[in-house]
């Protein structure tokens, strides 16, 4: 079956938000989620600072409401993490865009991230389409302003980026990320989102993907900067 349309994105306060995601519940994380669909591009790469990234299917059609293509994206979260390019701390996968908090290792910068984990899924979605909803591929087209035209998975541009230095931002985050699927009424309770890790975070199974936990600084000091735990961590 053809995927269908995404349903209409509402304007409020003159942004561009989904479905009752954001207008329901006003909270300082609700305004984050606020400016982070709007368009921005800010991009730090800061050595041992963690990041809280989003970013949105084309059109914010719902091309991430299917087993499919969710498991596409979390096998290229596998590959980089394989890779060694990040440590991931949550992850979760909403019909028409994702959320991560990860820590980049080394000296990896967030715009090859952000390759490794977009790519892959992008090609194997239009494939996939190439070959059994044909039909579909016309909603993915871009006209770009240089004339030329191709299929795209992913919103152009890298989404939302913001750096993470304390470790109360970074438990903020990781709620938060959790917290997407409730909020939207998709489930209950977070933890039966089979497509986030708030499930791996409660149990310590790590389905469908792992986390990596060990790296992340525990609930304990909140408010140091995320530097100075993470170095404490590693002595
Ligand atoms: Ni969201």
């Amino acid at each position: 079956m053809a995927p269908r349309m995404a349903p209409q994105s509402k304007t409020l306060i003159g942004l561009r938000v989904f479905d009752a995601e954001i207008a329901i519940v006003r909270s300082p994380v609700d305004n984050l989620d606020m400016s982070l669909h709007r368009k921005t591009c800010r991009r730090y790469d800061i050595p041992g600072e963690a990041h809280f990234l989003t970013f949105s299917c084309f059109r914010r059609l719902p091309l991430l409401n299917y087993d499919r293509s969710r498991n596409w994206f979390l096998a290229a979260l596998r590959l980089g993490q394989e890779q060694s390019q990040f440590d991931l701390w949550a992850y979760v996968v909403m019909p028409e865009h994702v959320h991560l908090v990860l820590l980049p290792l080394g000296e990896t910068k967030v715009s090859n991230i952000l390759s490794t984990i977009k790519q892959s899924p992008s090609k194997q979605a239009i494939c996939w389409l190439r070959q059994n909803a044909p039909e579909y591929l016309p909603q993915l087209q871009d006209h770009q302003p240089n004339g030329k035209q191709h299929h795209r998975f992913w919103q152009r541009g890298g989404g939302y980026d913001r750096n993470l230095r304390s470790v109360r931002d970074i438990h903020e985050k990781i709620a938060y990320v959790h917290d997407n699927p409730v909020r939207r009424g998709m489930v209950e309770q977070a933890v039966a989102w089979r497509w986030s890790s708030a499930a791996a975070w409660q149990t310590g199974v790590d389905e469908p993907l792992a986390i990596n936990r060990a790296s992340l600084p525990p609930l304990t000091n909140l408010d140091e900067p995320l530097h100075g735990a993470l170095m404490r961590r590693y002595d």
